[in-house]
């Protein structure tokens, strides 16, 4: 045997998975429309789009729903666990700063950690009052998908990962991904558009220190991503699963941050979505 054919053993992945087709060698994986358990949804934007802000009314208006927030505050305050001799864990920094200030050096580490704080929320069980509801809905501030697919995509576009770091990144996402399949796959997304120009005034609003430099010409390039992935549909995607999940497209260029009939028009929007699924 050579050391190629036992490292798939070791690996369990089929060689004939590795066949090159139209997903690059990737195994269909088993879709979530088999059962009836919770609906999951992703939650897609640009920065600053109103996400967050978008998933605290979800939460009012449906209490009962679970919902992911992203994990930003973990990459903003890098923990390391403790040794054995010393358990105090240590302070590693802020690696959003660290990926802002020094995208070249910093975004292959930023991208693999962020994708891997991501990866064990959509991984957690499902929370005991989900699996007893009737209609079981939890929902997530952005995915494994948009990290690949809208980030680091666009950070090896405009130069910002290397060659060899976006073949590497790809190769262990492609591979986690079909490990898991259906764990982390979604019935559904709800992309929150507006121009790139709202975002950056939204932005600017939130005055989250770290991305005080982001200027207009990145929001567009994040926008594009959005866009040829959501809407035009010419993104390369690699996950058969992923090809056909619905997509909710919800202009919120005007204000939804106050009660009032644009919040209702969108979570009516959400609901009759939802029940499509
Ligand atoms: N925001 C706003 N109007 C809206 C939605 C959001 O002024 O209709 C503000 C919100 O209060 C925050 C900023 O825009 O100061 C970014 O919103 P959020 O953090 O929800 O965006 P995300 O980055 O999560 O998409
Ligand atoms: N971010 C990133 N790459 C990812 C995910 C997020 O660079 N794969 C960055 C973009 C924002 C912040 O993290 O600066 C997430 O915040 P927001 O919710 O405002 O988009
Ligand atoms: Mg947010």
């Amino acid at each position: 045997m050579t050391a190629g054919r036992l490292f798939l053993r070791l690996l369990r992945v089929p060689s004939s998975s590795m066949a090159q087709g139209p997903f690059e060698g990737v195994r269909p994986s088993r879709g979530l429309h088999a059962g009836r358990g919770p609906r999951r949804l992703s939650i897609e934007g640009n920065i600053a789009v109103g996400k967050s802000t978008f998933v605290k009314l979800l939460t009012k208006t449906y209490p009962e729903w679970h919902v992911a927030t992203e994990p930003v505050a973990t990459w903003q305050n890098v923990q390391a666990a403790g040794t054995q001799k010393d358990c105090a864990t240590q302070n590693l920094g802020n690696l959003l700063d660290l990926m802002y200030r020094e995208p070249a050096r910093w975004s292959f580490t930023f991208q693999t950690f962020s994708f891997l704080s991501r990866l064990k929320i959509q991984l957690d069980p499902f929370p005991e009052k989900l699996l007893q509801a009737n209609k079981a809905v939890q929902i997530f501030e952005r995915s494994v998908y948009s990290d690949r697919y809208i980030f680091a995509k666009n950070l090896f576009e405009n130069g910002s990962l290397s060659d060899m770091e976006w073949h590497i990144y790809q190769d262990w996402h492609s591979f986690l991904l079909q490990e898991f399949a259906s764990r982390v796959q979604f019935h559904g997304f709800i992309y929150l558009q507006a121009t790139p120009q709202v975002c950056l005034k939204r932005l600017h609003r939130r005055a989250r220190e770290e991305e005080r430099g982001i200027k207009l010409a990145y929001l567009e390039q994040l926008h594009g991503q959005h866009e040829a992935w959501l809407v035009h549909k010419t993104t390369k995607l690699h996950f058969e699963a992923l090809l056909n999940v619905p997509v909710l497209m919800l202009d919120v260029n005007d204000d939804f941050s106050e009660e009032g009939g644009k919040q209702e028009e969108l979570m009516k929007k959400v609901n009759t979505f939802i029940k499509t699924l």
